[in-house]
This record gives C-alpha cells, structure tokens and sequence, in this order.
C-alpha cells in the first residue's frame, strides 16, 4: 500500500479564518478529513501535517525516505522563500506535487516565484480545497504509472 504525506506550511493552521475570500472558509482540520475520506476510497495510507517552522517542515521531508512514496506540499509563504525546503526535497528524492489553494501565478509578483517548482513534479494551485484532492489523484497515477479513474 502506497503511502502519502501530505505536508503544510506556515498560516495554513489559520484555514477557515484566514482571508475566506482568497484561502476558502473549510479549516485545516476540515481538508484533511476530505483527504482521509479520498485516501480510504484510494487504498493508500496517508500522513497529514502542518508546521509554520522552516525547519520542521525540512525535518518531515527528510523523515519521509523511506517511509513515504510521495510528498504533496504547500508550502505556503516558504514556497517563494526556501531554498532549504528546495534542497530538502532533492536531497531526499521523492515525488513531490507543488499545491496551493490560490492561483499564486494571479496574485502580488512575489509569488510567481516558486523555489519549489523546479524540483517538482508538477504543481496544482488555484482550484482551492479541491486541489488536495486532485493531488492525491495526480500522486497517485504517477506512482502506479496509470491514470485515475
Ligand atoms: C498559501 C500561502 O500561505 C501563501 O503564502 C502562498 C498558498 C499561497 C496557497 O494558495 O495555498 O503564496
């Protein structure tokens, strides 16, 4: 059985109060029970955290060689920012799907610019809470080779 993790980064544990009008008014909380609803129907195992802490979200990435086949992150505000989180996920060489609830490519200049995204296997923003869920799809399709149904 594949598992997954699903990584946050930092403001994320605000989800539900946080600028409802960009972020969406579903919690955190409220995500990952969609995702754990989506990972049973799935058949994976998954894994689900949030950290506003640079370093703790490098220590998770480097914890999951070994112990999970892919990484869907958001890294929030670090995305923009962290060349640690960059090297974090090409030292441990997994799959990672880049996610963001915004379409980060419509908003301030200063997030169009991605650290992660060159070390990625594709990104998924702008389709809000429903990008968790189309990133387990894609995560999955890429780890067994076959399309989602
Ligand atoms: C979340 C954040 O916290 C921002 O810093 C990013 C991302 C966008 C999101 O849309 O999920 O710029």
């Amino acid at each position: 059985m594949h598992s997954i993790l699903i990584l946050n980064g930092p403001n994320l544990n605000l989800l539900g109060t946080r600028q409802p009008e960009v972020y969406g008014s579903e919690t955190l909380a409220d995500i990952e029970a969609r995702c754990r609803d989506k990972a049973a129907d799935l058949g994976i195992e998954l894994a689900f955290a949030q950290s506003n802490h640079e370093g703790t979200l490098v220590d998770l990435i480097h914890e999951s060689r070994g112990t999970h086949a892919g990484i869907i992150l958001n890294a929030g505000a670090y995305t923009h920012t962290s060349v640690a989180l960059r090297d974090a996920i090409s030292s441990v060489e997994l799959p990672v799907i880049e996610l963001h609830l915004s379409n980060i490519h419509a908003r301030e200049s200063f997030r169009h610019v991605s650290h992660i995204a060159p070390v990625a296997l594709g990104q998924i923003c702008g389709f809000g809470s429903a990008g968790y869920l189309l990133s387990m799809d894609a995560m999955l399709s890429h780890l067994t080779q076959k399309p989602p149904s």
